[in-house]
């Protein structure tokens, strides 16, 4: 477990990110995702050749809940499966808590939905800050050609519901359309759980 002593600076390229100072690393590959893309034929096609990995993060969890703030950096590597960009799984968090996305490099979407049935699709650039309310699913999608990293900073007394998200997916879905244009179409498959 990596501890600081409070308060604290850290430096870290965003491109090293090996070298950052987690207290859990997480990996995502295809296999961990096949249930949330769309297109099944061309996720066993790439199965049956190789295990790519689709995004890593990178986390430091606050101590001292639920006082303090925990953080962690996501990187989303840069590619396709099917039409539908890669991305990371999303999830509802289960206990008040709202979280900022600070974007490092690349560029991405945010989609978010509440159970409301508000729906909203961010752009992520460098620079940009998006906000996350408590109520809303997030999910962050890597539409560009290099990798999207970002860095997201929530309070430690959350925790993360993945399993609304993977029976009923996202209402949105963030494709790549005619000469790689970014397109946010309709999911015919969504369900409200
Ligand atoms: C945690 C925060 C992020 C995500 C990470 C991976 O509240 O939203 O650190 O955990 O971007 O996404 P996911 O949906 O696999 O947790
Ligand atoms: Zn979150």
């Amino acid at each position: 477990m990596t501890t600081f002593t409070l308060p604290f600076q850290l430096d870290f390229d965003p491109h090293a990110l090996g070298e950052f100072p987690a207290s859990k690393t997480i990996i995502r590959r295809l296999s961990d995702m096949s249930a949330y893309y769309q297109d099944k034929a061309k996720v066993a096609e790439l199965l049956s050749a190789e295990d790519p990995t689709i995004y890593r993060f990178w986390e430091i969890e606050q101590e001292n809940a639920p006082r303090g703030l925990s953080f962690g950096v996501t990187c989303i590597y840069a590619g396709s499966i099917g039409s539908e960009f890669h991305m990371t799984k999303g999830h509802f968090h289960t206990s008040p808590g709202d979280e900022l996305y600070i974007t490092l490099s690349g560029r991405g979407k945010l989609a978010m939905f509440s159970r409301e049935g508000d729906v909203k699709t961010l752009d992520m650039l460098p620079g940009s800050m998006c906000y996350i309310p408590t109520a809303y699913a997030h999910r962050t999608i890597n539409t560009g050609a290099d990798e999207f990293i970002f860095l997201a900073v929530w309070p430690p007394s959350i925790a993360h519901d993945y399993e609304t998200i993977l029976k009923g997916g996202f209402p949105q879905l963030v494709v790549k359309g005619e000469q790689e244009a970014v397109q946010i179409i309709e999911n015919p498959g969504h369900q409200r759980v």
